[in-house]
């Protein structure tokens, strides 16, 4: 079902907000680090092995664009997450690129069952102006959560602003409770029957 206030789009727009990084696909790594017991990175090769997690799923722009059943492919981030440990304090989770873009996004969301390093979108690898290798998805949260050329899922205790958050955007984004904009009340969430956060009637 299509969210309040969004529409359906044949045609993603590209955003590149710092621009477009080169990626030397042999010294690239993710790395899943921050207030964690176990730190590690992997290469693209390594991720690719991992990305066993496959549905589809809409995409959601905050400035109101959607894109119908999307294929996605990728790795369990609550996998990625539940290897590295994050520490009992942890509250948070900062996505950071190759670019410079960063996205925050709260722990809980991050271990939704359907939120994903992405890898392949409609059977395809990432293509370079996608984010090739990587971007995390996570479908009940806006699209711009959805950090291209992502090199690193960094744990922390508290909230921090990212790229977007910086100029007032919500600081969760969760697409069913319309979080656009910062100093909206946060409302709760409750799991849904398909296991995906909906907001609470
Ligand atoms: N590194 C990076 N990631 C980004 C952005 C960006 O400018 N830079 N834009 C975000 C926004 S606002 C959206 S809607 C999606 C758009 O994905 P697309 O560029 O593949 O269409 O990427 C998100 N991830
Ligand atoms: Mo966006």
């Amino acid at each position: 079902m299509l969210p309040k206030g969004q529409f359906y789009s044949r045609n993603w727009i590209l955003y590149s907000a710092l621009g477009q990084p080169e990626v030397d696909i042999k010294s690239y790594r993710l790395r899943i680090s921050g207030n964690v017991e176990n730190s590690f990175s992997l290469t693209y090769e390594q991720l690719k092995e991992k990305a066993t997690v496959e549905y589809t799923s809409d995409f959601h722009c905050v400035t109101k664009w959607s894109i119908k059943d999307v294929r996605w492919k990728g790795v369990s981030l609550r996998a990625l997450l539940e290897e590295a440990r994050p520490k009992g304090d942890s509250e948070w989770v900062v996505f950071l690129c190759l670019d410079g873009y960063s996205a925050p996004v709260p722990l809980e969301d991050a271990l939704d069952e359907r939120a994903i390093i992405a890898i392949e979108m409609n059977e395809k690898p990432l293509r370079p102006e996608q984010g090739f290798p990587a971007r995390p998805f996570i479908p009940h949260l806006y699209g711009w959560k959805s950090a291209k050329w992502v090199t690193e899922v960094h744990v922390i205790r508290s909230y921090i602003d990212g790229y977007w958050e910086r100029y007032g955007y919500h600081e969760r984004g969760n697409v069913y409770l319309e979080e656009r904009f910062k100093g909206q009340e946060w409302r709760k969430v409750k799991k849904s029957v398909a296991g995906t956060l909906k907001a609470q009637d």
